[in-house]
């Protein structure tokens, strides 16, 4: 195992976009690590600004057949008009995400120490932050990491001379959004708060410690250690949330009387038992437990890449990064730095990990790592794009377990998304939420923004990634228990779609997400009928179900009505610029560069488009891209993450390579979290998933062996990835060439594999493994 995976600094934080990031799925730190005030930014996935709100227009269905009618007259201001007063949520917004507070240490004596050979650094590979530093000739040590076995954000702080360690810890920093705030034992603090509105969230955190030498005590609100030989200190927390609303498996729990069901024990208990646990072990047990158990996740993929770095590898993180940077806005042109590329692919790993365990909530636009009460978008679950591409990488970078907490908020979608079908649309069918969900799953539109606001596309996209985990897992058990998430997203459809003039089926009202185009007349507007991301999204789902109804032999007549849908849904068709045409009418963007490329989800992360399988569309692809690029797209870090990935499907390299140096290079923070700006993880996780894309390729029933390797990686392997039909594949290569690849199947089948134009049919036994050259 390459034990290379460390993020190393020479200076404190100075801000957030340099702190670092622990966490287990749940409980989130950023350590900022000052030598004499440290600072760790805490996080609480669940901690969300109040409770379920029912945000339905009552004038939606009313207005839905105006509104259609408009469109089909194309009176699109009007149509907007209509659609903006009484089709909007009556409150704009859904709730949004919050951080818990902040961990202080103020350690003495203050500020006038002599600080020498300050390093900061965080192992991904361990899953451990570190801070080093010598002050009047003493060393000291702070290792912190967050337990998932443990559930606890656990720190210990060492000296090289007994007696050393003095430091006043304490919690604050929600501003006055907290209730109390005092000791609770004689080694401990309890903090705890509520999140806003009657039906709200309520959190309770604990910070406790213990020390070898010297004393540990309370004073107010402060926990003060004087001269330890060792201190360690342990931050627990639980909320409200996670009372009533899932179990261990991650399903909700069904209370027949229809109330909130108290799945295990009150919150603010358990956040002190969860502390008193972790006191009673010791800390090498824990770290011990904590590295184990994240490295069962970690290690199952390697990537290792040629060093063509110059000896820039040695340099700390941020300047490493700053070196892309500068190289690619330089005259002599870009630098390379691949084993940064390779550790920009395993942080995104380690940021799943770190970020969406089994059970917890799934990752928001920040992961879980957030430090306003009031952060950029609500870091929400954008689901036009932001909230699919976190998990783009989990299956295909062995990480099936992490994407779990999506489907558990699917659920909570759904249950609220047959509500919004009735009231908004009178549909009695399915489940339909639009371009942005909250913790509770709220499907009503949100924003009063018409480029992105009435989309009722997500739960028909998020449902694909029901299947794809399956079709990676091959999990039928699985299938079976969300199956009904798949077919009530298709359901909907049967019931919303409309004919057009031509006869083919089509939304409305719609937008291609975010994007305003302009008619012949000069008209501008967002509203449409039919944008071609829809109809792309529906073939995907209608033929998932109907693979769905064949495995589990179920629904047929369901089949056959998608079955004829589908005749009639409309396919990629190239505009007047040869670009996959984006609207069904071929206007012109008022953005050419705009950065969602919602057209091109044909081609990623569908497989409607292939180079092999359609080449015209293929070409039709590329000039998407080209216009899109050449009028400054990719300018957020998840736009250019998203062009990677598509520059990958369409074989490549170069476009590939130049675009993820690019998101290395002008989109991402000191720390390695992605930089729309403001910094938000989508691009991490596209980033990483746009790395695994070029090495190996699961499209149209084919394994794709290096189709989109660069030159600037002439050599190298990867262990670990995974493929479609629950296959584990490692691939070595050698002057840009495959020099063994092997294949191991969880479960008996047979394969196609592509190298290029080479085309093998694989047959594999239950754990048998293959090697091909
Ligand atoms: C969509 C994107 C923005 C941003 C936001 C959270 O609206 O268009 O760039 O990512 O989501």
């Amino acid at each position: 195992m390459n034990r290379d995976y460390i993020l190393k600094y020479t200076s404190p934080a100075a801000d957030f976009n340099e702190a670092l990031p622990i966490g287990n799925g749940r409980i989130g730190g950023m350590v900022y690590g000052g030598p004499e005030k440290d600072l760790i930014g805490l996080n609480e996935d669940s901690v969300w600004s109040g409770g379920l709100r029912h945000r339905i227009n009552p004038d939606a269905k009313e207005a839905l057949g105006e509104v259609r009618a408009l469109l089909a007259k194309g009176d699109i201001p009007a149509a907007e008009k209509i659609a903006f007063e009484k089709m909007q949520g009556i409150n704009p917004n859904s709730r949004h995400y919050m951080p818990l507070g902040d961990l202080h240490i103020d350690f003495s004596p203050g500020t006038d120490a002599d600080i020498k050979d300050y390093e900061r650094t965080l192992d991904i590979g361990n899953a451990v932050a570190g801070v080093k530093f010598c002050a009047d000739g003493v060393e000291y040590t702070r290792e912190y990491f967050v337990s998932a076995p443990d559930q606890a954000l656990i720190l210990r702080i060492t000296a090289s001379k007994p007696g050393m360690i003095s430091f006043d810890a304490f919690i604050d920093g929600r501003d006055d959004y907290y209730d109390d705030n005092r000791p609770c034992g004689k080694d401990r603090i309890l903090y705890t708060g509520g999140c806003g509105s009657a039906d709200g969230i309520f959190f309770a955190a604990v910070l406790a410690g213990s020390v070898s030498g010297g004393s540990l005590s309370t004073v107010g609100n402060v926990l003060r250690v004087t001269g330890a030989d060792e201190a360690v200190l342990v931050l627990t927390a639980r909320t409200s949330f996670y009372e009533y609303s899932l179990c261990e498996t991650g399903d909700r729990l069904k209370n027949p009387e229809g109330g909130k069901i108290l799945a295990g024990r009150h919150f603010e208990d358990a956040a002190i038992e969860d502390a008193e646990t972790v006191l009673r072990a010791s800390w090498s047990d824990l770290r011990e437990r904590h590295i184990k158990d994240f490295r069962n996740l970690f290690d199952r993929v390697e990537l290792q890449l040629p060093d063509n770095s110059g000896g820039a590898c040695d340099l700390p993180t941020d300047e490493r990064i700053i070196r892309l940077r500068d190289g690619i806005g330089s005259k002599d042109g870009a630098c390379g730095d691949n084993k940064l590329m390779e550790l920009y692919f395993q942080f995104g790993r380690y940021l799943m990990i770190s970020g969406s365990r089994p059970g917890t909530q799934p990752l928001n636009l920040q992961g879980i790592w957030n430090k306003d009460m009031w952060p950029a978008w609500g870091s929400k679950y954008t689901v036009n794009i932001n909230t699919e591409m976190n998990y783009w990488p989990a299956e295909s970078c062995n990480l099936s377990e992490c994407h779990l907490p999506l489907f558990d908020l699917m659920e909570r979608v759904c249950e609220n998304g047959r509500v919004t079908a009735r009231e908004m649309y009178g549909i009695d069918k399915g489940f339909v939420s639009h371009h942005n969900v909250d913790i509770w799953g709220d499907t009503a539109p949100q924003d009063k923004w018409i480029p992105a606001t009435i989309w009722p596309m997500s739960g028909a996209w998020l449902a694909l990634h029901v299947f794809s985990h399956y079709e990676y897992t091959m999990d039928e058990e699985f299938l079976r228990r969300k199956y009904h998430l798949i077919k009530e997203a298709a359901e909907f459809f049967t019931e919303f779609l409309i004919e057009d003039e031509e006869g083919r089926l089509v939304t409305s009202p719609s937008v291609s997400p975010e994007n305003t185009y302009r008619t012949e007349k000069g008209v501008e507007g967002c509203m449409c009928i039919g944008p071609s991301m829809d109809s792309q999204i529906l073939t995907e789902l209608f033929n998932d179900v109907i693979k769905c109804t064949q495995i589990l032999k179920t629904d047929e007549d369901l089949a056959e009505t998608l079955k004829e849908m589908l005749k009639k849904l409309p396919q990629p068709e190239i505009g007047k610029y040869g670009q996959i045409k984006e609207w069904a009418v071929d206007y012109d963007e008022v953005e050419i560069g705009h950065r969602h490329i919602s057209q091109l989800f044909a081609l990623h992360p569908a497989d409607l488009i292939t180079p092999k399988g359609t080449p015209k569309l293929a070409e039709a692809a590329r000039a998407t891209l080209e216009r899109r690029l050449s009028h400054g797209g990719g300018h957020t870090g998840w736009s250019r993450a998203w062009i990677a990935n598509m520059w990958a499907r369409l074989y490549d390299s170069e476009n590939f390579y130049d675009n993820i140096l690019k998101l290395l290079g002008n989109s991402t923070n000191p720390n390695m979290f992605d930089n729309h700006p403001p910094f938000q993880i989508d691009g991490n996780f596209g980033g990483t998933a746009a790395i695994a894309e070029a090495l190996l390729q699961c499209t149209k029933g084919e394994i794709v062996l290096l189709p989109a390797l660069p030159e600037q990686w002439p050599e190298g392997s990867v262990r670990g990835l995974r493929a479609k039909g629950g296959i584990t594949v490692n691939i070595a290569w050698k002057e840009g060439k495959l020099t063994e690849a092997e294949l191991t199947a969880d479960k008996g089948g047979k394969w196609t594999v592509r190298i290029g134009e080479d085309v093998r049919v694989l047959s594999l036994a239950a754990g048998e493994s293959c090697r091909i050259h």
